[in-house]
């Protein structure tokens, strides 16, 4: 087989770890992504790029073509109609996939609660503030009974028929207002996900106006409710991130141990792994095995999770996921849910690793299901584990790229960004607000979301490298991040290297990156509690559509990044996506592109160029700042002594190990 370097059109692997392993002999036999998307030669389908093809039922499928009188659906849908339908039915699936992975969450928590699982209440703290947004009573209560009524509360959010969701009252007054205003507060997170696929449903709602209010509210209950939740009671359960060193890419894989990657979304088996893996009676199976001991690996958001809170490496991330079987060094792939390419069957039959394939609601060809156990995942992880052991001594050739691995900072939870500019004794966002309204920081900037093959895998870095020249902090998360760690750039020194002088000067003083790791897809919602923590800092408006802010997914793939792009919008941010499929509708993109910054100070933009889009970014930014007044201030302003001393009162992070700013 030729292998491939790169193509016109399509994807080009610039990434180092890749190029290696797909060089190397022992991957000649792999078929990737990459070499199917050249293989497949197709242009896209201009009505599916578009959003006009509709086939929501049996007398279609109908291809509308905007302006065109005789190329309207059989029904008389317009493009605008069938481009809406289609939207908020990604936005829908996007929601879902969010609310789901919540909801298995929250069962996890309750069985914490209940002491029916291996883990315990990590973050009281966090427990009592949640606590207070649910009204659950703390006083002289143990916190296993608060955690239990608080995650009944939770999961009941998911089936509320009547009223709104609760974690909405955590945004700005302002902004709830205007929600209120317009109709769009979410429901239930169920009712709004079925409401959608009901008013896409032919001959429900034809009005594309209408049919996008419903795709705000159903973005709006991802975003503020189900990922939130999410996030924070796996925060309180697991821990909330805290600055912590770890390594990125494919390099972390280890010749002498057994290997074994942790791909997917929900950290549920991946922590139930973490603490089987420590356990004597595996050790002592893996020595005997011959390894000297097991390497656990992440990949995608599952990698994510245990990374944030655990610094466990991660082998890769959503690109790489074949990659990481092609080093042929793997003994077990274990997934759950969300993903997880189809081809990773295909490629692990070339070598001795088992994909083992662990949520009912996933399984695949080829692989081994091992059912992950709520009631026992501690027995379930050792099952996985022992399978992963026996496969050790069948390893065949293997090729790690080892010198392929970078050190990064990574567990920037809302609470750290506030504790990392405030300082231990005033934590608060203030310096954050301050050293923008100086001009040191112009702004910030959200990158996030997935990889995609057919686009150039440096579209994260480009992007990222653009806004931090130019002084705007960049908050990542998902496979963004990923990309982002393995391009070096969330280390301190990246700062000196790659930023503007007033970023790099915060930067150098507090001893952080310029690109601060946030987490996994669902952790987006941690940008909405940082936006609105600044919001109420003050000095930067009044709501989130007032701050100095832009975000983007520069490669987004899946459902899910359009659910968050549209939280985002709907929230007040300006969000710019290389692509998005509603070109095909005049009315529908002026609707995103224009309509929705009159309705919520926040909107939608494309641009398929990386550094086009990031300048697009800080245009915004721009306005913002001069819309608050503060566009004249950008004069650097060194920082004297005493200005240093305040900053890093609570201790800078350039002694970040694994302890946090507690
Ligand atoms: Fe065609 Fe209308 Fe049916 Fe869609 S709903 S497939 S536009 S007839
Ligand atoms: S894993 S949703 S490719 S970020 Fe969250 Fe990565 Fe996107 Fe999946």
């Amino acid at each position: 087989m030729t292998r491939r370097t790169g193509c016109e059109g399509c994807g080009e692997i610039s990434c180092t770890s890749t190029m290696e392993v797909l060089g190397n002999d022992v991957s000649k036999n792999v078929n990737t992504a990459y070499d199917r998307v050249q293989s497949r030669g197709m242009a896209a389908c201009l009505f599916g790029s578009g959003g006009t093809c509709c086939r929501n039922c049996n007398m279609g499928p109908c291809q509308i073509i905007d302006g065109v009188e005789e190329m309207i659906g059989v029904c008389g849908a317009t493009a605008e109609t069938v481009a809406a339908r289609n939207y908020i039915r990604t936005i829908a699936a996007g929601t879902a996939a969010h609310a789901d992975h919540a909801r298995e969450m929250i069962f996890g928590f309750i069985a914490t609660a209940r002491g029916e699982s291996p883990h315990s209440i990590q973050d009281e703290e966090k427990l009592h503030m949640l606590a207070e947004v649910f009204g659950v009573e703390t006083e002289d209560r143990d916190k296993n009974d608060i955690a239990l009524e608080l995650g009944k509360l939770a999961l009941a959010e998911f089936g509320k028929q009547e009223g709104t969701q609760t974690m909405l009252n955590r945004a700005p007054k302002k902004r709830q207002e205007l929600w209120k205003r317009l109709g769009v507060e979410p429901r239930g997170v169920d009712r709004e996900v079925t409401e959608t696929m009901h008013r896409t449903h032919m001959g429900v709602d034809q009005h594309y106006k209408n049919i996008m209010l419903q795709g705000a509210r159903t973005s709006l209950a991802d975003g503020w409710s189900a990922s939130m939740l999410s996030t924070d009671l796996t925060d309180i359960m697991f821990g909330t991130p805290v600055p912590i060193r770890a390594q990125i890419d494919l390099g972390v894989l280890k010749g002498d141990m057994v290997n074994v990657t942790v791909h997917g979304h929900e950290p549920l088996l991946a922590e139930a792994l973490c603490l089987a893996a420590q356990q004597d009676d595996i050790l002592a199976l893996a020595k005997k095995a011959g390894a000297n001991g097991i390497n656990l690996a992440g990949v995608c958001c599952t990698g994510n999770e245990i990374l944030m809170r655990r610094g466990i490496p991660v082998a890769g991330s959503f690109i790489q996921q074949e990659m990481v079987l092609a080093t042929g060094a793997v003994e077990a792939m274990v997934v759950d849910i969300q993903c997880i390419m189809q081809s990773v069957a295909e490629v692990a039959k070339n070598f001795h690793t088992d994909i083992i394939t662990t949520n009912y609601r996933a399984k695949m060809p080829d692989a081994i299901h091992m059912q992950f156990e709520e009631e026992d995942p501690l027995g379930s992880a050792k099952e996985i584990l022992k399978k992963a052991i026996a496969n050790f001594k069948k390893r065949g050739d293997f090729y790690i790229p080892t010198k392929t691995k970078f050190d990064m900072v990574v567990g920037f939870s809302h609470e750290t960004i506030n504790y990392m500019l405030g300082g231990r004794f005033r934590n608060s966002y203030r310096p954050l607000n301050d050293n923008i309204i100086n001009g040191r920081i112009r702004g910030v900037g959200a990158v996030v979301g997935c990889e995609n093959y057919k686009m150039t895998d440096e579209g994260h870095v480009k992007v990222a490298m653009e806004l931090i020249k130019n002084d705007v902090l960049v908050l990542a998360t998902g496979c963004a991040a990923q990309a982002l760690g393995r391009a070096g750039l969330m280390t301190p020194e990246a700062a000196t290297e790659h930023a503007g002088p007033g970023l790099a000067e915060v930067c150098e003083t507090v001893g952080m990156p310029p690109v601060l790791h946030m987490g996994s897809c669902v952790d987006n919602s941690r940008i909405l509690i940082a936006a609105t923590a600044m919001v109420e800092e003050g000095g930067l408006g009044d709501d989130i559509s007032d701050l100095p802010a832009a975000g983007t997914a520069p490669t987004w793939m899946s459902e899910k990044a359009v659910s968050i792009g549209e939280y985002f919008a709907v929230s007040g941010v300006y969000v710019i996506f290389p692509n998005l499929p509603v070109t095909g509708s005049r009315k529908m993109t002026g609707y995103l592109f224009e309509d929705m910054e009159e309705m919520y100070g926040g909107r939608w933009d494309i641009e398929p160029d990386p550094v086009k889009l990031a300048q697009k970014m800080i245009a915004h930014i721009d306005k913002k700042r001069q819309a608050l007044g503060i566009d004249k201030k950008r004069e650097r302003v060194l920082f004297d002594m005493e200005m240093r001393r305040d900053l890093t009162s609570g201790g800078p992070l350039k002694d970040v190990g694994c302890h946090g700013p507690a």
